[in-house]
């Protein structure tokens, strides 16, 4: 007998926040880079470890050396400043480590997680703030965005290397 084929759980169904109902919880994906100055300092592990803790679900994740060409697309937003230069030879400088995070505005986690864009003024206990001194040594990249993310991850991933699951933790991490 053929067993009820079931449809596929939505993992993380939309919905409002309990506790704020007009604020809606919408789930994200968000590209993160363990840029070249943290691989080279042994940080994987380490960076890894603190969005994998936060509760961020990893999706995708592999370590690569990322071409000009692709540098150049990824961060095209910045073509013409003056640091873009300095930034393309940083970024490709050695291997990184690229991974796909997801849940419940992950975008914005991933971003407080990572602290402020220079580790000078990023807050104590972030990942720039812990391990960075100079803006072009940032250690971390995570989309800014929504629209960025989407831009992003495409670039670094095909979609059958972004994985569907679910953790056994989860219901202890989702509401
Ligand atoms: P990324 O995650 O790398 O994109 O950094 P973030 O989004 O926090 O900051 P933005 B504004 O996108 O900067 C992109 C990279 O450019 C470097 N940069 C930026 C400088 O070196 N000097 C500057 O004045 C500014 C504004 C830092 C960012 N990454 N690195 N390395
Ligand atoms: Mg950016």
């Amino acid at each position: 007998m053929a067993a009820a084929v079931k449809p596929p759980p939505q993992m993380f169904p939309d919905r409002t926040d309990r506790h704020f109902p007009c604020r809606r919880i919408v789930v994200e994906r968000t590209l993160i880079i363990i840029k070249p100055d943290a691989v080279q300092r042994g940080l994987i592990g380490e960076i890894i470890r603190r969005f994998e803790r936060r509760g961020l679900r990893i999706v995708a994740m592999k370590m690569m050396r990322i071409s000009p060409e692709l540098a150049e697309r990824h961060y095209a937003v910045h073509k013409g400043k003056p640091f873009y230069p300095g930034l393309i030879r940083y970024i490709t400088s050695a291997p990184v480590v690229v991974m796909v995070l997801e849940g419940p505005r992950a975008i914005e986690i991933a971003r407080r997680t990572m602290g402020a864009t220079h580790p000078a003024e990023a807050a104590p206990g972030t990942i720039r703030a812990d391990f960075g001194v100079e803006v072009g040594r940032n250690l971390v990249h995570g989309s800014d965005g929504p629209e960025t993310a989407a831009f992003e991850i495409p670039l670094f991933f095909n979609e059958d290397e972004i994985l569907s699951y679910e953790r056994v933790t989860d219901p202890w991490i989702f509401e």
